[in-house]
Parts: C-alpha cells; structure tokens; sequence
C-alpha cells in the first residue's frame, strides 16, 4: 500500500525536484550599447531584448582585462574558474573549474564554443566539448559558426532525456571580427543612419602602452568616420544575426518545456573600442571595451530589473552556484551576486579594479574612474556620472587632487590585493605624452 503510494508520487515529484539547467551564454568582443533593451535604439537585437525584459541586467559588470592581447582568452579563463586574471595566470592548471562544480552537483556539462578560445584545463573538464568556427575568414563564410553552433545546441536539447539538469556553456565566436554577416543582415542597416561612437576620435591622444596589436591595424589611423561606419555596420549585422541564433536555442528551451526551470545568465567576454578614443580593439581599460552586459533570468529571479551593483565577470560562477543551489568550492575570488539579482543586497563589492599586462591599470570607486599608464607616466581621471563615454580627463583639475590621491592608494590596496606587483610609475617613460604625464608622479613616486 505505502509502496504503491511512493510509487505513484515518483515520477512528478522527481521532475519537480530536479534542480534548474543552467544556460551560460557568453558572446565574443559584444559592447553593451549593443543591445536595443540597453540603450541603443539603432540596432536590432530582439531576442538579447526580451531576456533583458525578463530578467536582471548589471549596468556596472567588467571583464577584469588581461594578461595577454588576446583579452578572449584570460576573460574565459577568469569566468570558467572563478578568479582574477592574477591567480589565473599563477595556477593554470590547478584551480577548479565551473564544469567540475556542476559535474559533482549531477549535471550533465555541455560546452561548444569558438576554437582558439581553447582553455585547456576547463574546457576539457565537460562532459560533452566541442568547438567551432574560429577566426579564419574563409570557413566564416563557409557557413556562419553562430548557426552551426545553434544548430548544434537545439539538435542536442531535443534529444536530451532530462535525467540530469543541464549545465550548458555556449561561447561562440560572434561578433568577433572577421565580422561576416549573410547579405540580407546587412541590409538591415542603413550604414550612413548608424551613429558614430559619441567618444570617436581620430587618434588615441597618447601611447597607452598598446598601439600597435593586431586589433589596432583593423583600420588605418588616422580613424575617419566612414571606415568606423563600415566596421559599425558589419558588427551590427553580425549581432542581429547572432541574436537570431540565440533566440533558436531559447525557442527550444519553450518547445521542450524547459525554460522556466532554467537558470539564463549573458554577457560577453568583453567589448572593443571600434573608434571609441580612436582606438579599434579590447587592449584597453575604457568602458567600451571592459564594462560588458551580463543579464540573469531563470526561476526566483526578478523580471525587468536592472541593477548598479558592480560585478566583475568572473563573479558568474558563485552566483550560478547559488542560484542553482550548488555549493562552490573554497578559494573563489569571485563572490556571489545572487542577493543583488533576487534584489536582497544592493551591492556586494565597493571597488573594482582592472589591469591590462603590465601596461595599464584602473580603479572604479562610486562614479570615480581612474586609469593609469605606468609605462608613461600618463593618468586619466573620469566622472562617469557626468562623463559616461570619459571624455573629459579630471586628473589635471586642482580641485580633483585629494580624489586623485584616494584613488591611488585605493589603486595600490588592489594591487596587493591580487598579488599584482606592477610598478606604477618610471623613471624613463616611453613614447612620453607631449602634453607632460609626469604631472601625476607625486601620486605613485
Ligand atoms: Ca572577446
């Protein structure tokens, strides 16, 4: 009889129990500003839209930055396995990863993501791994990797047999360039109606340390307005193209009744610069290229909401952790969000700090911005309440010297925090701004 009465109760109450699947979407070089639902009202991105609309969005979320040009790569790294680019970089094959989390928490782990995003102690630590597409222009216009991935990914959800939860971590390579989108996308955009970045500038108004990478030769200096149009346009048909893709797989998620029991975090590795302060790629600390979009959506949270806790990427995995009911290991660097997104904290870090190899550094404290070249002695100071595009540089301003000084030793603080040893000033600046950086040296001499 008691037998029976289990027997009978099994089936529902075991489905009802499974924890959430969890879908981590992480797009390649995507700005913030372009998602429609954030802002921008020349692009057409209606898929990214309707998950904003439905979840909590970040308006202060950065990509820490990087130890390597290839900002991709260490951003990755840092989200996979929960830590700064600092401890990254010093145990690259002993921290844990999130796939190893989700595996011990019994969930069947999927990635398919970019080749040449390879992080080989993570990815392999999926049950299923896969890769496609890369940054060869011919196999991009071959067949677009965002479709082939989707294509992938919907073909894989209908054949699951929802035993397990799923942990799927889709990364692929969009809009990285080369940016080849099918014809008819392009014809989406009028290329002469797409604003030009409000920050454009002809040149970067001094060496930061970077000029040279491969990124920067996307487009010839001096930037003029109609070559940053056309890369605009390509990027723009790119991402609606991409969104179409995204909006498959979500589409499969309703079809196969799962998507309310799906925990959605996006964002993208970083953005880039594509003319902002006439720079072209991500090897900088300006807001285009490190402040990324990073939306979560999915059972218990709020819908609609945005929030300007500040988060670095690398927070993604404690928070999935938590939101999923799955206990992270010990030794994060990265912190929980959970009790901003279910809008229980305001906020659960108070700085951030990014770093760029070993020539660039910054601090954000409230609405305060400080970058630092330590190779020329340069420092910029931005007001991002009144300045969000930082275009007006405060460092030199009398009245902002005491603001300079606290930002410093605040700018230090993290550096020992992450065990960074970087020097912040030299006695033999390179390439030295003409305008006169050494203005800043009481700072950090
Ligand atoms: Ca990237």
């Amino acid at each position: 009889m008691v037998g029976g009465g289990l027997a009978l109760a099994a089936g529902p109450v075991q489905a009802f129990a499974r924890k959430p699947n969890v879908l981590f979407l992480y797009t390649d070089d995507q700005r913030r500003d372009t998602i429609r639902a954030l802002g921008n009202s020349h692009i057409q991105t209606p898929n990214l839209d309707s998950l904003v609309k439905s979840g909590v969005s970040f308006t202060n979320a950065y990509c820490m930055g990087g130890f390597s040009a290839a900002v991709c790569l260490p951003s990755r790294m840092m989200a996979l396995r929960g830590r700064s680019w600092f401890a990254v970089q010093r145990m690259q094959t002993a921290s844990p990863n999130i796939a190893e989390t989700f595996n011990d928490a019994g969930y069947v782990t999927y990635h398919l993501g970019k080749r040449g995003n390879e992080d080989a102690k993570a990815h392999p630590s999926f049950q299923f791994n896969n890769y496609v597409g890369s940054n060869d222009i011919a196999e991009r216009e071959k067949g677009q990797p965002a479709k082939i991935l989707a294509d992938q990914v919907t073909a894989y959800l209908k054949s699951w047999n929802k035993e397990k939860p799923f942990f799927m971590y889709l990364a692929d390579g969009s809009p990285h360039d080369p940016r080849v989108a099918p014809p008819q996308y392009l014809a989406k955009y009028k290329r002469e109606a797409i604003p030009l970045p409000p920050n454009f500038q002809p040149f970067h108004p001094f060496d930061n340390g970077e000029m040279t990478i491969r990124d920067e030769k996307l487009a010839p200096w001096p930037r003029t307005e109609s070559e940053i149009r056309r890369h605009l346009h390509e990027y723009y048909a790119v991402i609606t193209y991409m969104d179409e893709q995204i909006g498959r797989v979500l589409q499969t998620l309703k079809d196969i009744g799962e998507y309310d029991n799906t925990i959605i975090v996006f964002s993208s590795d970083q953005g880039i610069a594509i003319g902002s302060h006439g720079l072209m790629g991500k090897q900088n600390l300006y807001q285009h290229s490190m402040n990324s979009a990073l939306v979560f959506t999915g059972p218990g949270v709020p819908k609609g909401k945005s929030v300007d806790a500040f988060a670095y990427l690398f927070d993604i995995y404690p928070t999935l952790c938590e939101l999923a009911g799955v206990k992270p290991p010990d030794g994060l660097e990265g912190k929980s969000q959970a009790a901003v997104v279910k809008g229980n904290a305001q906020s659960v870090r108070d700085v951030i700090f990014l770093a760029y190899r070993q020539v660039q550094r910054a601090v954000r404290v409230g609405q305060w911005k400080l970058i630092h070249y330590p190779k020329v002695n340069r420092t910029q100071l931005f007001d991002l309440k009144a300045d969000p595009n930082e275009m007006r540089d405060l460092s030199r301003d009398p009245k902002h010297a005491a603001r300079m000084r606290e930002l410093f030793v605040q700018l230090r603080r993290q550096q020992q925090l992450y065990g960074d040893t970087l020097a912040l000033g030299t006695d033999d600046p390179a390439n030295s701004d003409p305008a006169g950086g050494s203005i800043t040296l009481e700072f950090f001499n």
